[in-house]
């Protein structure tokens, strides 16, 4: 960008406009929020995963004198809240009436004066339990012996939700019968939590006096959140103003209602006062959504000369104690059915079995849009198992199989129109940044000496932009997302989105696609969002669907108002419309430049004097809803090399390339941070991160401590690139990137540590890849979840 930063106009690498109140540590976060009269809340967990809960005394904690009510599920059975619907049409317990389902289940809340007697009378409270079997392993949920663990459903006898299934079972059957070569691994994604830095929490503020309701509260979906709260507790949608103020990292973590939200708005109705609730790092890490937890069978079908001919998936996907996946309603396994992956496949087909199990409830598509990234990787891994296989070049496998650009758009054998794609040219780009070649001779040599060096490749296909709203609905609502865009008299501008930043920088981003179609400095340009009183309608920011819908509507929302300015500026100029002609920020005579009208000057006129020509309304004020035609294909091609130490089975992340295409660049540097972010969380997938648990249910992963994320000291320096595919049906050509590489990287690192173990014949390692699990492989140990 040549000119100033106040000036500058359009796409490109303008700094954050948000970063100036986060450096300087001013952002306004939920648990920055300070009410006059405000209470806290606490909330008593359960200690044990599953069991019948026999009685609770809350008296003591009642005679705590800073203690101002206690609520348990009694209470609000009472006002018919005990249970609330879930994103996918289940239930879930807001407080515990009839038994527990998982460690650290919501049981009573306290409202105190301040946070730490809220803590301290948690403690006051009796709960008797009579302690069940409980279950956490998902194939043995589906024993006929297992502990029925929903059996507040009527008839319920087991512990299966969903069967789904996706492609076609015949066909495929029918190409693995003619196949020269099938390879089959059972592998798991591992449970792994969003963990963003900020906690979830809410303060509930209940109006006494106009009836309304305000909740501030950690929300990537506030319009969502508003409406839904509207139908549970029948309130009109005006009485309900809810506030998603800065967010400290979302993830996927703040898209679902959580106990603790209800409990603060019945809080404050109870108390009359506002009532805040923030969790703890170990509440956040043992109650909220969690992601992943797919258990799955691959089988890769392929001719001896390495021609893949299809792919077949058997999943058991684990879904805690209570169905509450967010996703749309009509794909139960997300977008699993993606799992075809980059390649060009003769017949797929995949099958996934929803289960309860006593593990936190969420299932929510961390930094994924809806299973994406279970799908990728499972390919990834089972297109690197056929290369050892046929022993032929991981590289060259891919690159013979990829589909071809003029294959696009490329009906995929489960359904989807991928809208456009290069693969080989960013496979070839990312190879050569890598010094591929090179890079193997350096692994033959260190072989030779005993070192263990792994180059690892992966490619991904996302979707990504859910959804065309006929397909695409959360709890019924339409994945839509509106706009409106004000054009003050003196030319600055206002946009209101429903979709909500949680540290993505869309104050910045979406002022630069409004600056770019109407020649307005991104300066000028104010985006409001996360507050439903002053923006439309739309479903919020997840499955990076900000971009490819959100950020739609933005683009034809201003071209809409530069079509209304064109009526506006011939009734100026006192030409036809036709006349004119656009440049950034103005129209002008066609032939005569020098007669014109800036924007500004186009919609002072609209408060001036100007009879405005026939169809024009008022000012240059205009909004629209975006429904999608169909969702964005991101891909990209990464390289890993990793070095493991012989001696302790350490994985060492020595480079990592990537070349990703999210088609039109908005704000590469955004872009940039968005690849960096999402590389990290791969590392920390790869090597690091799992919630485990011990037979009983207990969460050993509870805190920081026990759950580690990687630190700057665990990734290498990122080598980032990218290639331009926009995509033919988004106004601006641009796609979403936010998940891309937390979606690529996990199986690039796996094929890469499985790379530097070829010398141990080792075929696979589930993640995390921690030195005892590398160093059990290495002995030939590793077993199948
Ligand atoms: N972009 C540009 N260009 C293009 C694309 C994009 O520039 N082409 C940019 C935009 O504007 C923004 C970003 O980038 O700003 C991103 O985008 P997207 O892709 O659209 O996405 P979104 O929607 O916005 O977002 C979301 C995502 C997600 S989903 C996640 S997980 C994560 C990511 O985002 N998260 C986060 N990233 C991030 N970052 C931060 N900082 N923080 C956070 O939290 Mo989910 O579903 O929820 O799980």
């Amino acid at each position: 960008m040549s000119v100033t930063e106040e000036a500058a106009v359009g796409f490109g690498r303008l700094r954050r406009k948000e970063d100036a109140r986060f450096i300087r540590g001013q952002g306004r976060f939920v648990d920055d929020l300070r009410l006059p009269g405000m209470l806290h809340g606490g909330i008593l967990r359960s200690p044990v995963a599953h069991a019948r809960i026999v009685s609770i005394d809350v008296s003591a904690a009642l005679q705590h004198p800073k203690v101002h009510a206690v609520i348990t599920g009694r209470e609000l059975e009472a006002l018919g809240l005990a249970w609330m619907p879930t994103l996918s049409a289940d239930t879930q317990a807001v407080l515990a009436t009839d038994k527990v389902r998982f460690q650290g289940q919501e049981v009573a809340f306290v409202i105190a004066d301040d946070r730490y007697a809220a803590r301290d009378a948690l403690e006051l409270i009796d709960v008797e339990y009579d302690v069940l079997p409980a279950v956490v392993n998902a194939r043995r949920a589906l024993d006929p012996d297992a502990p029925v663990i929903r059996d507040d459903q009527e008839g319920r006898t087991d512990n299966h939700i969903f069967d789904w299934e996706s492609g076609d079972r015949a066909a495929t059957d029918a190409v693995f019968a003619r196949a020269d070569v099938v390879v089959a691994q059972d592998m798991l994604y591992p449970r792994v939590h969003p963990a963003p830095m900020e906690t979830c929490g809410a303060v509930a503020d209940m109006d006494a006096v106009n009836g309304k309701l305000t909740i501030w509260c950690t929300t990537q979906a506030p319009h969502a959140h508003r409406t839904l709260y509207a139908l549970v507790a029948r309130l009109p949608e005006h009485k309900i103003r809810v506030i998603s103020p800065d967010i400290g990292g979302g993830f996927g973590n703040k898209v679902g209602i959580y106990p603790g939200y209800v409990c603060a708005v019945v809080g404050s109705i109870v108390t009359g006062r506002p009532v805040k609730w923030v969790e703890d790092r170990s509440e956040n890490l043992m109650s909220t959504s969690f992601a992943r937890d797919y258990v799955m069978h691959g089988e890769i079908a392929a001719t001896r000369d390495g021609t893949i001919l299809g792919v077949r998936v058997d999943v058991i996907a684990d879904h805690g104690a209570f169905n509450s996946t967010a996703q749309p309603s009509k794909f139960p396994a997300g977008f699993f059915h993606v799992f075809t992956g980059s390649y060009d496949l003769a017949a797929a087909h995949c099958a996934v079995h929803g289960v309860y199990s006593n593990k936190a409830p969420g299932g929510v598509a961390y930094a994924c849009s809806f299973r994406v990234t279970e799908a990728v990787y499972l390919v990834e891994r089972m297109v690197d198992l056929l290369a050892r296989e046929l022993d032929a070049d991981p590289a060259e496998l891919r690159l013979k199989n990829l589909i071809r650009p003029e294959q696009f758009p490329y009906q995929s054998k489960t359904g989807w129109v991928y809208d456009s794609g290069e693969y080989e040219r960013a496979l070839r780009k990312a190879l050569e940044i890598a010094g591929y070649d090179e890079l193997r001779r350096e692994q033959a040599q260190k072989r030779e000496r005993g070192e263990l060096m792994g180059i690892g490749l992966g490619f991904f296909t996302e979707a990504v932009g859910a959804g065309p709203r006929k397909h695409m609905d959360i709890v019924g609502l339409g994945m839509a997302d509106a706009a409106e865009l004000r054009v003050h008299p003196t030319g600055k501008a206002q946009l209101g989105i429903s979709c909500q930043t949680q540290g993505q920088g869309h104050e910045t981003t979406f002022a630069q696609i409004v600056s770019q179609e109407l020649g307005i400095p991104s300066a000028d340009i104010e985006v409001v969002h996360g507050d439903t009183d002053l923006t439309p309608f739309g479903l919020g920011t997840y499955g990076s669907r900000s971009t490819p819908v959100s950020g739609a509507a933005a683009a034809v929302v201003a071209r809409n108002v530069r079509d209304k300015a064109r009526l506006i500026a011939s009734a100026m100029l006192e030409v036809a419309p036709e006349d004119l002609e656009w440049e950034p920020g103005r129209w002008f005579v066609r032939g005569d430049p020098e007669q014109g009208a800036t924007i500004a000057e186009i919609a002072m006129a609209t408060v001036g004097s100007l009879e405005l020509p026939e169809g024009v309304e008022g000012t240059l004020d205009s909004e629209t809803v975006y429904d999608p035609p169909n969702l964005t294909f991101p891909f990209g091609a990464y390289v890993c090399v990793v070095d493991v130490d012989p001696g302790t089975a350490v994985v060492r992340v020595r480079r990592f390339v990537a070349v990703d295409d999210c088609g039109t660049r908005i704000n590469p540097m955004i872009i940039e941070g968005q690849v960096h972010g999402g590389l990290a969380d791969g590392v920390g997938m790869a090597l690091m991160e799992l919630i485990a648990f011990d037979e009983d249910g207990n969460c050993l992963g509870g805190s920081l401590m026990d759950y580690l994320i990687p630190t700057a000291l665990e990734v290498p320096d990122w080598e980032t690139d990218f290639t331009v595919t926009p995509s033919p049906h988004h106004p601006i050509g641009a796609k979403g990137v936010g998940e891309s590489a937390t979606v690529g990287s996990p199986p690039t690192i796996v094929n890469a540590i499985v790379d530097a173990l070829k010398p141990y014949d080792v075929r696979h390692i589930d993640m995390p890849c921690t030195p005892s699990r590398v160093w059990e492989a290495m002995e030939g140990r590793a077993e199948p979840p």
